[in-house]
């Protein structure tokens, strides 16, 4: 049976799941939750541990918490995206937690006034970061931020780079040419490069999305 994704119809804490799924080539269904009624099913049948969403349904497994969900599905790929020994397996997990860092930040667009978002996403999160991806990246030397393959480290960094170029232009990789080349590596791997020019990528967050997650929330605002 093809795992279920249960999430908005939206990327938020949901596109890394997504991300990884394509990354390691497991099929999934999406089901979007567009109703308050929805989650209420959900957290009624006792799926939600957290009460949160993501949820994938994988292997009769269902997992919630977006890293648990990466780390299940990394494991199951063919390969080896967690690393492929004790010394890569730590680097992988360092940055892939920085990567989040580097992320998490992004995923306020729309539900705060850009106003205050993204200035702090260009003036902290972006040169607080990027500086410190570009020497990894440049050390590492072969296109992936570990190793000579490609591990979930690469996909939660790209994750952010992704936003970040969408916002601000190709041009913040300027001056990085190691990040540069590492973003270029990453998004023209095929089912990557597919999936981002597929329709289940999903688009910028605009009002009515918002709108909606508030509504599934059972929110009349957005809060930290
Ligand atoms: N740490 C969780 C956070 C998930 C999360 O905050 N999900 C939000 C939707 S984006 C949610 O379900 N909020 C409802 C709640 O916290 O009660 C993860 O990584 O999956």
């Amino acid at each position: 049976m093809a795992a279920k994704l249960y999430y908005f119809y939206q990327r938020g804490m949901a596109e890394l799941p997504r991300l990884v799924c394509v990354a390691a080539g497991i099929e999934f269904e999406e089901i979007n939750l567009t109703t308050r009624s929805d989650l209420l099913k959900l957290l009624e049948e006792g799926k939600l541990l957290f009460g949160q969403i993501p949820l994938l349904e994988i292997d009769g497994h269902q997992i919630v918490q977006t890293r648990a969900i990466v780390r299940y599905v990394a494991k199951k790929a063919s390969g080896s995206l967690l690393g492929k020994n004790d010394a890569e397996e730590i680097r992988v997990d360092m940055i892939f937690e920085a990567g989040r860092d580097f992320t998490l930040p992004s995923l306020e667009i729309g539900f705060l006034p850009d106003e205050e978002v993204l200035p702090d996403l260009q003036n902290r999160v972006m040169p607080k970061y990027m500086p410190k991806f570009e020497k990894i990246a440049a050390e590492n030397g072969s296109g992936y931020l570990v190793g000579d393959s490609f591990t979930v480290a690469d996909l939660s960094v790209v994750e952010g780079l992704l936003v970040y170029v969408e916002y601000f232009g190709p041009d913040i990789l300027q001056g990085f040419p190691a990040l540069q080349k590492f973003f270029d590596t990453v998004t023209s791997l095929e089912r990557i490069s597919s999936y981002l020019k597929s329709p289940l990528r999903k688009k910028k967050n605009d009002p009515p999305c918002i709108a909606k997650v508030l509504e599934v929330l059972g929110k009349d605002r957005y809060q930290r």
